[in-house]
């Protein structure tokens, strides 16, 4: 049984609900069991745990009637069983799977998981969860021998109920897991950044009263500075029941009685109010009680906005000093996870004097925005909509939908998170901009209080090379007007940075989502050497100027933050299977560049106070 919070067309502040695949949001404020640590795998490159000898699928319909996800073991020396999850090897979850064996570096196909558990309820008629923060890309899930789901989206939380089917004692756990790229996929086939399989964050038992509060959302009431705006939605069968919200660092709570689909509206005015921002970034607590279920969270109030050519945080112009990063720890080679993996990367930001982050190319770890919120640091967050994908496939767009409701609902509440892209670098055309269009309603419709934005591409006529042309009929439809740029790097070298001479079509803030070179951390030569630190460093401090130049910029976030793991990369010795444009290496060693645009972040800072 999937959890299904239910759908209400909310407009304005109401993001208390999601599409698609179900999430529990605040996981790490519930009543929860880890679920993570050794899981016994079979690694399974012709999914012969999923079908028989004739390729015919055991759990047709649902129902299983054999092969891994039984988890069944030989009863004595006459049956025949070709597998054995105690005696199989295990990896670490939370973790991918490429980092973690030499076999399965490069490895794109099935693994099947398992995890054995005992599950003791407080009280007899709570509910229990099983919870997953990201699986990549796909996951079939069997409690027990039954099958609870599939969940397609490698980034994004999903959770199946699991009260009537889980056991006091012994429960078996399997899940399939299979990172092959398809064509129809959110991402498709082609990416720049390494396909990581896995169980890659936590997996945990959530237990929760029989009505519970399955989502809510706080933020300040649109076009007020001291109004809070709280939605909470309740899942069980006594929805219509008194919600209470209480601010107990702000003095002030306020309790109604939730409608007959579990839902409840508040709107409460402090005596005082302090905003979260960069410089000053205010956490209050925020508790949430309904019945038997109490959420506790740390929550920040600011509005961001447009105006003309500027972007507004607070009601006031704000310049946004960013770095693009990938959720990879580059000193380890692996995907990122852990609240010490986000404090590693964002600390790293922060040293760059950014107040902004582009979190590159799909939904991070939760921890990301949580620590983003503590730091001061704004966030863009994006799904994986990522260079050409089945724009005409609704299955696609149904898809990359549901990554986004995911993805608002678990982080609608973090004050640092001021962005949602819908896409990065999609080849113009009419198919893809309806489909884009469409993710931009779906995104207005559950968040009107964030900016939304697609990192775009720009253009130019071939005789005129050096003059850059932002006229992509997208730019309609976002708040920001973002685009990624690569003079200098791609198709010329650094001294075409100095000719570049600008049209853009939209009265909109203007954004660089992405420029960069590649430089191998350590390698020294003049500035015209390919992958030299200095060649980098000359890219930077040519583009950073000359993007001052146009009107209407409001910040960028270069490409990027360390270097990553892509097997786009292939160059000896020199990239490694490594996208080198980083401005901190793969041994955490700070470039040439990163001097370069912390000199020019210090500069805007004071230049914008
Ligand atoms: C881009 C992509 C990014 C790549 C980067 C590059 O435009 O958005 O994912 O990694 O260029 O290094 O070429």
């Amino acid at each position: 049984m999937k959890i299904f919070l239910l759908l209400v067309g909310l407009a304005a502040n109401a993001a208390v609900t999601a599409r698609g695949d179900a999430v529990i949001a605040d996981v790490f404020a519930r009543q929860v069991t880890s679920l993570n640590g050794k899981w016994n795998v079979i690694i399974d490159p012709y999914d012969t745990g999923y079908f028989d000898y004739r390729r015919q699928p055991y759990d047709a319909g649902g129902k299983v009637t054999g092969g891994y996800a039984l988890d069944h073991q030989a009863k004595d020396k006459t049956e025949l069983v070709e597998y054995n999850f105690d005696t199989s090897p295990t990896l670490n979850v939370p973790g991918d799977w490429n980092s973690q064996d030499a076999k399965l570096f490069y490895y794109e196909g099935s693994v099947w998981y398992r995890q054995k558990f005992d599950a003791q309820k407080s009280t007899p008629d709570h509910r229990l969860f099983i919870y997953f923060g990201a699986v990549n890309y796909e996951a079939d899930v069997y409690l027990n021998g039954k099958k609870l789901g599939k969940h397609i989206g490698g980034f994004t939380p999903f959770a199946y109920e699991v009260t009537g089917l889980v056991k006091e004692k012994g429960n078996s756990l399997v899940v399939r897991v299979n990172n092959n790229r398809h064509a129809e996929g959110v991402p498709t086939v082609n990416t720049d950044w390494w396909n990581y399989g896995g169980l890659t964050r936590d997996v945990l038992l959530v237990e929760t009263p029989a009505t519970f509060i399955s989502n809510f959302s706080t933020r300040l009431k649109a076009g007020t500075t001291n109004t809070i705006a709280v939605s909470v939605q309740l899942d069980g069968d006594e929805k219509a029941q008194t919600v209470s919200v209480r601010f107990p660092m702000l003095k002030i709570a306020a309790e109604m009685k939730a409608d007959t689909n579990g839902l409840a509206r508040f709107e409460l005015t402090p005596a005082s109010l302090a905003l979260w921002s960069s410089e000053s970034p205010t956490l209050t607590e925020v508790e949430i009680s309904a019945g038997a279920d109490l959420l506790k969270d740390r929550v920040g109030f600011r509005s961001i906005a447009t105006s003309g050519t500027e972007v507004l945080l607070n009601g006031k112009k704000v310049f946004l000093r960013g770095i693009c990063i990938h959720e990879e720890n580059p000193l380890e080679g692996r995907r990122a996870w852990s609240e010490a993996d986000a404090r590693q990367l964002l600390g790293w930001a922060k040293e760059l004097g950014c107040n902004f982050v582009r979190l590159a190319h799909y939904p991070h770890n939760e921890h990301m925005a949580r620590v983003a919120d503590e730091l001061g640091i704004m966030c863009w967050e994006e799904i994986p909509v990522y260079w050409t994908i089945a724009w005409t496939n609704e299955a696609t767009l149904a898809n990359a939908k549901s990554q986004l409701d995911a993805l608002i609902a678990r982080d609608q509440n973090r004050a640092s998170v001021i962005v949602w892209s819908v896409a990065n670098e999609t080849p113009v055309s009419e198919a893809r901009t309806k489909f884009l269009k469409a993710l931009v309603d779906e995104a207005r419709s559950l968040d009107n209080s964030r900016l939304i934005s697609a990192a775009m591409e720009v253009h130019s006529e071939p005789n005129h090379p050096d003059h850059k042309i932002v006229d992509d009929a997208f730019g309609e439809f976002t708040d920001l007007l973002s685009f990624n740029q690569y003079t200098g790097w791609y198709g010329s070298t650094p001294d075409a940075i100095d000719r570049v001479t600008w049209s853009i079509k939209y009265h909109k803030p203007v954004f660089i989502s992405e420029f960069g070179a590649d430089a191998k951390q350590g390698f020294h030569a003049d500035a015209l050497t390919r992958f030299s630190e200095e060649y980098q460093a000359d890219v930077f401090r040519r583009t950073l100027p000359m993007l001052d130049k146009i009107p209407g910029w409001v910040g960028c976030t270069p490409w990027i933050l360390c270097d990553f793991r892509s097997p786009r990369r292939p160059l000896p010795g020199i990239q490694d299977g490594w996208n080198r444009k980083g401005v901190v290496g793969q041994n955490g060693e700070k470039k040439m560049a990163f001097e370069v645009l912390k000199n020019f972040y210090a500069d805007k800072a004071k230049e914008t106070k």
